[in-house]
């Protein structure tokens, strides 16, 4: 699954304005006729219920929009670029690594949403000399992290310079999470349309600065520079419940009871190595749970698929810890009933625990507890998971997925709380 894309998106320049007058048979000295730049194509991002991945990015290491045409004598406007149209997945985010310094652009940063007009571009003003020497260029900025700039940052800047020059697919490897980032949409529904990236405007001609005492303007604008960026985007599952859970907890089979999905369900860790997600439909209403990889102690730091699947969860309203005790266990003499009860307990507190190296607000979530595999467990021993919960105020659900006993009243009990 490709769920991180990281691309180099620049917008086209605006067109430059034209000096130039008239020449017609026997009117020797003509009024200016020199028309406006056309406008800089944008790049646009666009939410497409179509997809449900960005895997049609992959591989992809940017998109440049055209510059906008420069005008033209006869007071002929130059042609307008077209503007670029991404499409990406509902859910998806876009974060801002870098961008180039566009002086010339007065407006707020980050306010994406809002279209710039005319009079909020400060635009250079270049003269065009009697003898008609070519205008000064514009030297387009360098890609500048701006969010380095800030001193607390500073000792970050080295992995934003790697993840920004890093090749795509290593991506992963950069902790993204832990990049300084600024997040500058979100796309939530279909059709959704952002100018991520504002594509130049056009200079203005010099037909444009004629006046009562400017009857030869000798003066046009420059086109304004496209803005340039480098963003990544991460899309989101969307869903109401995320199982969260050690490997081998039986995840993957419990969605496969409660939804119409069929994950792949192994007697080994790990056999579910990227998110999915399963519809369950209860009293005509339905409900998508996110199963994803098992996370083990320590996932924070990487450990097992470490903890970056948590992303996913990020957006459901309920949380449900799948909890189960290894057959090991079950069947070990050595451990008493209460020793076991207090495995299953630990659990719990170890993804706590995880989650919350992960994020705040991923502990902050509603969440349900489950503990699966009763099946295989005494009627004592589920009496005493019982009571180490009651004993910690935490209410717990005992369920067999293999078996679907107490399924059903799972699934009354998450579409209570979702
Ligand atoms: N006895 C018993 N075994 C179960 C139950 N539920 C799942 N299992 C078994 O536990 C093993 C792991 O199940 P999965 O559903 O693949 O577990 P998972 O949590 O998705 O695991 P990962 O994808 O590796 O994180 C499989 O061998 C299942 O058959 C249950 O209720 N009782
Ligand atoms: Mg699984």
């Amino acid at each position: 699954m490709i769920d991180l894309v990281k691309l180099h998106l620049q917008a086209g320049n605006g067109g430059n304005g034209r000096v130039a007058f008239r020449r017609e048979k026997y009117i020797p000295r003509g009024g200016p006729s020199g028309g406006n730049g056309g406008d800089g194509g944008s790049i646009i991002i666009q939410g497409a219920d179509s997809l449900s991945s960005l895997h049609h990015l992959a591989g992809v290491k940017g998109y440049i929009a055209k510059p906008g045409r420069s005008g033209g004598n006869k007071k002929k406007t130059g042609v307008k670029a077209d503007s670029l149209v991404i499409k990406v997945p509902v859910g998806t985010r876009v974060w801002l690594l870098a961008e180039n310094e566009v002086s010339q652009i007065r407006r707020q940063r980050y306010s994406l949403d809002y279209k710039l007009n005319r009079d909020e571009v400060k635009i250079k003003k270049y003269y065009l000399s009697e003898s008609g020497e070519a205008p000064p260029k514009y030297e387009n900025t360098d890609v500048i992290p701006i969010l380095a700039k800030s001193d607390q940052l500073e000792e970050k800047y080295q992995d934003l310079m790697d993840a920004i020059n890093s090749p795509i697919d290593s991506l992963k490897d950069v902790d993204f999470k832990k990049l300084p980032k600024q997040q500058l949409i979100e796309i939530t529904s279909a059709g959704q349309e952002v100018i991520i990236c504002q594509g130049g405007y056009g200079g203005r001609g010099n037909d444009a600065f004629k006046g009562p005492a400017k009857t030869t303007p000798m003066e046009a604008e420059q086109g304004s520079i496209g803005e340039h960026k480098v963003v990544v985007l991460e899309q989101l599952l969307l869903a109401d419940v995320g199982l969260v859970g050690f490997p081998n907890a039986g995840k993957s089979t419990l969605i496969s009871v409660l939804t119409k999905a069929r994950p792949k369900v192994g007697d080994y860790p790990f056999t579910t190595l990227e998110p999915h997600l399963g519809v369950m439909e209860v009293n005509g209403k339905e409900f998508v749970i996110a199963d994803i990889p098992g996370l083990i102690e320590g996932a924070s730091e990487g450990k097992g698929l470490g903890h970056a699947f948590l992303r996913h969860v990020e957006h459901c309203s309920l949380l449900l810890f799948v909890l189960f005790l290894t057959e090991e266990a079950v069947f070990n003499d050595e451990l008493n009933t209460s020793k076991k009860a207090e495995q299953i307990y630990e659990q719990f507190v170890k993804l706590h625990r995880e989650l919350g190296d992960y994020g705040q607000e991923l502990i902050n979530k509603p969440y349900l507890i489950g503990v699966n595999k009763i099946d295989l467990y005494s009627d004592e021993l589920i009496k005493a998971i019982k009571d180490i919960f009651v004993k910690n105020n935490q209410e717990v659900i005992l369920f067999s997925a293999a078996t679907q006993d107490q399924t059903d009243n799972l699934s009354a009990d998450l579409v209570k709380m979702i």
